[in-house]
């Protein structure tokens, strides 16, 4: 039995929609996706850390971690939050981020 990816949410229209109580964002705004490569994720454990200290950021809509591939996505309302606020973030919880991808 293969671990699911951690997703806290997705919308089937295509939309990502915020799970963590300030869902206005996405509504309002376009959100940008962060693929970051990140070291030191052992287990699905590691995977809903990450995406519960990330999701207490203002403006993170989806978090996706994968432990098997050792990779983040992360949609963020750009009005709200940055690229360097979440690597951040992930560093202060012993995650450290080897790499970063960032598209529409
Ligand atoms: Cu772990």
């Amino acid at each position: 039995m293969t671990a699911p990816k951690f997703v806290l949410t997705f919308h089937s229209t295509g939309r990502f929609i915020l799970d963590f109580g300030n869902t206005e964002h996405s509504e309002e705004h376009d959100m940008t996706r962060l693929s970051l490569t990140v070291s030191g994720m052992s287990c699905t454990g590691c995977e809903q850390r990450i995406a519960a200290v990330l999701g207490r950021l203002e403006g993170i809509a989806l978090v996706e971690a994968d432990h098997r591939a050792g990779t983040v996505v992360v949609d963020y309302d750009p009005a709200s939050v940055d690229q360097a606020a979440i690597t951040r973030r992930l560093d202060d919880a012993g995650y450290e981020t080897t790499g970063t991808g960032s598209r529409r």
